[in-house]
């Protein structure tokens, strides 16, 4: 037993409230360390050794230094004080806050190590702490539009030298294609066809650039796109769809155009806004750059949301858009730069006017400090985007390394968050996924099979479905091609049976999922996924050659193959297939 690897901390993505009832816990060790890790627990208020409990826990998550295990339990008073008990051949180790003890609680003598101040604790389950995503985002598949290049539907509000728009327009940073609204209402019915369930806009607010993030008017329709009125008309047409609405919200910086900032630069000190933003001296200036900004963007002077003023006005445009325009969500815009008291208050705020709305922060590393119910409901999973991409489309990893990167994230966050977790395979930022891809489709198609079978909400970036190409900011802004000759027919017809499949099945939403095989310099792995209902193994070669899989240590089962044609069995507890070079099986047991 390598007692130097085993890992807990109390009140956190180690130990935390999944609903009103349940707490999980969970433990790291060594991996393959032990036979059987239990937790001890009982009520601090009546920690007798006849009221004891010892709960087994489960590997639910492993990578190639460690396992993780995980039980969840619903203490009856809502009151948990606990230890772990690790068991390894006849030795038996137990810890908690005090230390490690081969001592039970049974021995005479144990003295503060078994008394309830000895142990961990969660000291009490309040409803009102516990993180609780909105349940629809689970069922939900997002696609991202940028709204100056998904359709123009009113080409009378194109601003000055709108470019033509062809399969072979070229985005440069500051070109312009005339999409708008309009253009958005007029094709609901292919995102409909498509099977999506929620748009997430890139920011559509009053602002100078083509990409809307330096914000002149956060109250405001940018007037090339349409007005307040053409939003609510959008909101409600795409309600009448089941398709729900999430903006985004630029609340780090503003522009440089904003009123406020304008103000400052003509009036210097004496300027009413001059706490508005972070002026280090005065007269304000871009060179040398005097003022806090978003990276080293003076168009992007960065607000101080420790300021009275701003925090209300800030708050006033999340609550105007959710409540008054009936938006379902809000991403936010370099989210991990604005300080938490102000999410706090946002979060607040929000779920007052809507309590189903999603809160997604833009945050590209670990997030675990706004994921714990006060904050964000969870986080754009860029972690996970990058694992998918490393393992089957770049072939830069093994399955067991893909494995352990995946399964970090799952001991990252608790449950929920990543339950509703923001997966995306390339976005406005990024190259696109078939860019990525270096054209080959197999390998697209393997990487959004994963998106769409893994837990969290998927997000198909505009135009991916019929393999639009480009690289980075700008390549990857083209205007989405409508000429059904220049699309890949085929391509959508894949995307929109993957995302029929998913919903079609909630096992692949929300059911729990596990790693079957991920093994060291394999380049196939295989998964399960199950509810109640039903029971899925999905397989996937992301090799480039043919691929005989075995799966052990299988339950008897027969399956259907729902992902192509066949039928398998389990024989002697192993389940086999052939699967040719980058294809997958997704196998429903009958
Ligand atoms: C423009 C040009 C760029 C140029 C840049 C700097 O297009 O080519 O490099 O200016 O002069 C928006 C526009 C961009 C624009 C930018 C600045 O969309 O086109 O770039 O404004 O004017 C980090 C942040 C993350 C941020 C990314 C971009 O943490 O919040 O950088 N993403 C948001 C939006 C962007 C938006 C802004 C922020 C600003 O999604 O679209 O840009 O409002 C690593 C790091 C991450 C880093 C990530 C990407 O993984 O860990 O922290 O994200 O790389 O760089």
């Amino acid at each position: 037993m390598l007692l130097e690897a085993i890992y807990h901390q109390p009140k956190s993505q180690y130990a935390y409230a999944y609903d009103e009832e349940t707490l999980h816990i969970r433990v790291r060790t060594k991996r393959n360390d032990m036979d059987r890790v239990s937790v001890v627990w009982g009520d601090k208020y009546d920690f007798v050794p006849d009221k004891i409990t010892t709960t087994e826990m489960e590997v639910f998550a492993k990578d190639s230094l460690f396992d993780y295990y995980q039980v969840a339990i619903k203490p009856p008073f809502r009151r948990f004080a606990y230890a772990f008990k690790f068991e390894k051949g006849d030795r038996t180790v137990f810890w908690n806050e005090v230390g490690f003890t081969e001592d039970s609680l049974s021995s005479s003598g144990v003295g503060m190590l078994w008394s309830p101040s000895g142990m961990f604790e969660f000291p009490f389950l309040n409803a009102v702490d516990v993180h609780t995503p909105p349940e629809w985002v689970k069922n939900a598949v997002f696609y991202q539009i940028f709204p100056e290049r998904f359709a123009n539907g009113d080409p009378s509000l194109n601003p000055e030298n709108t470019q033509a728009w062809t399969h072979e327009s070229v985005p440069t940073r500051d070109n312009f294609f005339g999409g708008d609204l309009q253009g958005v209402i007029d094709n609901l019915d292919y995102l409909q066809e498509l099977g999506i369930t929620c748009i997430y806009f890139t920011p559509f607010f009053e602002a100078f650039s083509n990409h809307k993030y330096d914000t002149i008017d956060y109250l405001k329709v940018d007037p090339q796109f349409g007005d307040n009125k053409t939003a609510k008309k959008l909101v409600d047409e795409a309600h009448k769809k089941g398709i729900r609405v999430m903006l985004d919200a630029v609340f780090n910086h503003s522009g440089y155009y904003f009123p406020p900032f304008q103000d400052v630069l003509i009036n210097g000190e004496k300027s009413r806004f001059k706490d508005w933003f972070h002026i280090k001296e005065f007269p304000v200036s871009t060179d040398p750059l005097n003022y806090d900004t978003f990276g080293f963007v003076p168009e992007m002077p960065k607000l101080n949301t420790e300021n009275r003023e701003v925090r209300a006005y800030l708050l006033k445009v999340a609550r105007y858009w959710v409540e008054e325009i009936g938006v379902d969500g809000w991403r936010l815009d370099v989210a991990n730069e604005v300080d938490h008291r102000f999410w706090r208050d946002f979060r607040d705020t929000v779920k007052a006017a809507n309590p189903d709305a999603y809160i997604l922060g833009e945050i590209w590393h670990n997030s675990m400090a706004w994921l714990q119910g006060d904050q964000f409901d969870a986080v754009m999973n860029y972690p996970v985007t990058n694992s998918i991409l490393d393992f089957f489309v770049k072939d830069e990893i093994d399955a067991e390394s893909f494995m352990g990167r995946l399964d970090a994230m799952q001991i990252a966050y608790p449950k929920q968050a990543n339950e509703v977790a923001f997966n995306l395979l390339d976005s406005h930022d990024t190259p696109r996924l078939l860019h990525i891809a270096e054209g080959n489709k197999d390998r697209m198609k393997l990487a959004a099979l994963f998106q769409l079978t893994y837990m969290g909400a998927p997000c198909i970036y505009y135009g991916d479905e019929i393999g639009m190409t480009g690289g980075g900011d700008p390549g990857c802004r083209k205007p989405m091609i409508w000429e059904e000759e220049y699309q890949d027919r085929q391509l959508f017809e894949f995307y929109k049976n993957i995302i029929q499949l998913r919903k079609d099945h909630p096992a692949l939403k929300d059911g729990t999922f596990k790693f079957l095989s991920a093994e060291k310099d394999n380049k196939y792995i295989a998964f399960e996924r199950t509810d109640e209902n039903d029971r899925f193994i999905i397989v996937m070669n992301s090799g480039d050659t043919k691929q005989k899989v075995e799966i052990n240590d299988m339950e008897p089962g027969k399956f259907r193959n729902l992902y192509g044609t066949g039928s398998y069995e389990v024989e002697n507890r192993v389940l086999s297939l052939e699967l040719e070079p980058l294809s997958a099986a997704v196998l429903k047991e009958k």
